[in-house]
Order: C-alpha cells, then structure tokens, then sequence
C-alpha cells in the first residue's frame, strides 16, 4: 500500500435548494469523509490505498462500501459492526459559499474503532499513514486507536501525515487543543487550514505585516515545526498554501478557478495532491503546487468526491486548460 488512513464515511444528504433545511422536501445523497476523500484522490490518480474502518450492518454502509471499493481503494480493513449504524450528516447551502453541516454520527459504527481494530501488518506495509483530526474526536476508543496506529506507524518506519481537520461540533475546544497539539508533535507532515493554525497558536499578534495570509501562514509553520514535526504546511484558500521544513520555506501560489461549487472537501483533496507529488518523488514545493490544484479542482464540483481529478484531468487542470 501506499498510503493507509483511518477514519468514518458517511452518507451525505444535500438538499435539493438553497436555504434553511428546514424547508427543504428532497434531497441528494453521496458519499464523504476526509479520509477516504483523500484515499479515493490518491486513488484517481493511480496510487494503492487503503481504508481502516467500521460501517453498521444497513443500507448506508452498503452504500460506502461499494463506493470506496468501486474507486479503488482497498476496504478489506473495514468491518461491518452488527449493530452499531452508519452515521449520516447533512450539508445545508444557504448561499453559494455558506455551508452549515448537521452531523448524526454518535455511537455509529466507525465510533466504535477500538486500537485492536488495527492490523499491525497493514500499518506495516504502507508508506504512509494518513490521519485527521476527525478520528480522534469520535470517540475515547477512536482517539486510543489513533495513537496505538501512530506508535505502529514508528515502530515500522512508515511516514505520519496528519491534517487537523477541527470539527468544533464532535468536542470541546479545550480537549481538541490538546490532543491536536500533541497529533501535530508526532506527525512528520502537519497539513493545516490558517484557522486551524490561529486555533491552536493564535494568530501571532504583530506578525501582520501588510502580506496578510502569507506571514500568519510563515509564522503558524514555524510554531507546528516547534511541537516538532519535519514540515508544515499551511493552506491559505485562493491564495495557495505556504510550507516550511528546517531547511526551506516558501509560498507556493495558488490556482484561479471562475467558480465555487461547494468548498467542502478542498482540503481532503490537496492532501491527496501533496501526498501523491511525495509518492512521485517530486520535491515538497511541486507536492505542495499539485495539492493547490488538487484542492481548487474539488470546489469547482459539489460533492467532496466527485471533483477529485485523474492523471489526465490533473495535467489539463494545471496547464490551464481544464478551466
Ligand atoms: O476539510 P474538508 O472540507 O476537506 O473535509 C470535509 C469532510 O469528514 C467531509 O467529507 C465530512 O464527511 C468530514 O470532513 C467530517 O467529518 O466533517
Ligand atoms: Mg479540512
């Protein structure tokens, strides 16, 4: 495997209009999860990836796993829990860009993920091991899962990449701090959004010195590199995404598209460009620029999945042409 992730997928329910859900009367169901967003990414683009997790014993998880199996990506580290349900979450558009997500996940199957869950060989074999700060916030068993993985990770020489990803709605502000710190300390690539950067450093008063974004995101990579990972990367939305190792640092621009479809998800996808340009052996700052585009592709397309691009389309994408 090239990279191996753990996470929950639910089945997404997108109201048919815009506006407040509660006058909405159909809706569109998908697919969506950070981690297997970026594994069917990495996926698209012809690298060997594979899924740690639960579904319930329904229809919804059917749904999944027929989904992420039908996009290549390895399931036989997924498990259908007799009992516990799929979890479902709900994404209401009130204007183009203004999403608001309603999640019913607690004590669905992929809560349940225990670190016996986790087959120490399939850690193993992988080059990466691809994590978020979603899997923590599930659940006290989810959280010891992914750390018994990280540990697993160590011991066998497979390189952590770790994507915050704060969903302020599955805990505390004062818990996510902590453990999200402590993710980031361990990982040898943090992927994080400015916000989540400010979250958990603050925004590093008097850093603003008029090239907005571009300071928060050299002064946000330096604090990430002190809790002592080898590289940072901070995403900046349109304006690309700025990274820092002990050696280099640099911004890398981002790409102009003409519109914004839905922009969740966006982050899934650059990860799986910033792990795919690694996996080429391509130095950070191309990975970094493939993420870009990656990233900026996916907004284009509702749906978190459905955006994600091929060889083919990623070359057009990034030569311009795919716009
Ligand atoms: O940070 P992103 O917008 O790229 O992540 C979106 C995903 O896993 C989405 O698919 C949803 O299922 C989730 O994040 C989540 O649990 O919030
Ligand atoms: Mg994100």
């Amino acid at each position: 495997m090239d990279v191996v992730s753990i996470g929950e997928t639910m089945v997404l329910f997108t109201p048919r209009e815009q506006g407040q859900m509660r006058y909405s009367r159909s809706y569109t169901s998908r697919i969506a999860g950070a981690e297997t967003n970026t594994l069917i990414g990495l996926a698209k683009l012809g690298h060997r990836t594979g899924w740690i997790s639960q579904v319930g014993q329904d229809e919804f998880g059917a749904q999944i796993m027929a989904a992420v199996r039908g996009e290549g990506v390895d399931t036989s580290q997924t498990a259908v829990h007799p009992s516990a349900p799929t979890g479902v979450f709900y994404k209401e558009r009130l204007q183009e860009v203004s999403v608001r997500v309603y999640y019913y996940r607690q004590g669905s199957a992929a809560s349940l993920l225990v670190p016996e869950s986790i087959d120490e060989n399939y850690i193993a074999r992988a080059k990466y091991l691809y994590l978020t700060g979603i899997t923590p916030a599930l659940s006290p068993n989810c959280r010891e899962a992914v750390f018994h993985a990280i540990g697993l990770a160590r011991k066998h020489g497979v390189q952590v990449v770790f994507d915050p990803n704060l969903r302020r709605k599955l805990w505390s502000d004062e818990e996510a701090r902590e453990v999200l710190t402590r993710l980031c300390g361990m990982a040898d690539l943090v992927l994080a959004g400015i916000s989540e950067g400010t979250f958990l450093f603050g925004d590093g008063e008097g850093n603003e010195d008029g090239d907005g974004k571009k300071s928060s995101g050299s002064y946000l990579a330096e604090r990430f590199l002190q809790l002592g990972c080898k590289a940072a990367i901070l995403k900046l939305g349109a304006e690309g995404a700025y990274y820092a190792t002990g050696m280099e640092q640099k911004l890398v621009p981002g790409f102009k598209v003409d519109h914004v479809a839905d922009p969740v998800g966006a982050g899934d996808g650059f990860a799986a460009g910033v792990l795919s340009g690694l996996l080429d052996g391509l130095p950070l700052e191309e990975a970094v620029r493939r993420g870009c585009a990656i990233g900026a592709a996916v907004v284009t397309v509702n749906g978190d999945i459905e955006g994600l691009p091929d060889r083919e389309l990623l070359a057009a994408f990034m030569s311009g042409r795919g716009e």
